[in-house]
């Protein structure tokens, strides 16, 4: 599937089991119905055999609803399920390893916490195997414990900036009420996990997280 910028506007992150008021599938097909435009698995399971039932069942949903869906940290679970990508961070796989292994066809993103990071990224030619990059965590964020240091508005817009061409999607502490400021720093889009996952009605959560 070829990257699309617009897939970023409103990014699920799966929670922890915890965290998923309705449980994983019925939390994920309700944010697809109230418009999510991309699902990403974060796996809460110490064993992969268990993030790989989890995994397959939310790729066969989402093909059904056309919504692209992404792995979180492990490429090999993403091509074991045919996800059409892997979101990575900054202590997983390279993103050269990482897309030698995904092969062009799939998404990449990857994780990056400051312009240093960026700059790094770029040295070391990683931006161009990219389709997008994840910045955060914007705000505090207890979903997370071991995130790097929070980001804020005024630093996520100069990383945006800096960051272009490739899109921006940011992560961290979002939520209905701060929604709009952090589309206004000119991210691609925002990605949540507890605002959605552990909403009561995660479709009517996503609606009002949408660009208005
Ligand atoms: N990466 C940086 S912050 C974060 C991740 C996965 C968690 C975001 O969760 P929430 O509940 O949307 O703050
Ligand atoms: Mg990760």
């Amino acid at each position: 599937m070829r990257f699309q910028r617009d897939w970023l506007t409103l990014y699920i992150v799966t929670g922890a089991p915890e965290n998923c008021r309705l449980g994983l599938l019925d939390t994920v097909d309700a944010a697809v119905a109230g418009g999510a435009t991309l699902v990403q698995y974060r796996a809460a399971h110490e064993k992969k055999g268990a993030a790989y039932v989890e995994a397959l069942a939310l790729r066969q949903l989402l093909a059904k609803r056309g919504v692209p869906f992404l792995v979180n940290d492990h490429v090999d679970l993403a091509l074991a399920v045919d996800a059409d990508g892997a979101h990575i961070g900054q202590r997983d796989l390279p993103p050269a390893a990482a897309r030698r292994l995904l092969g062009g066809g799939k998404i990449l993103g990857l994780s990056v916490n400051n312009t240093a990071q960026l700059a790094a990224a770029d040295a070391a030619g990683d931006l161009a195997l990219l389709d997008y990059i994840g910045c955060g965590p914007v705000f505090p964020t207890l979903t997370k414990r071991d995130t790097f240091p929070v980001v804020g508005l005024q630093r996520l817009a100069e990383f945006v900036r800096r960051a272009a061409p490739l899109p921006v999607v940011a992560i961290g502490g979002i939520t209905a009420e701060n929604a709009a400021d952090v589309r206004s720093t000119g991210v691609a889009g925002i990605a949540v996990v507890s605002a959605v996952c552990a909403a009561a009605d995660p479709a009517a959560a996503c609606r009002k997280l949408l660009p208005a």
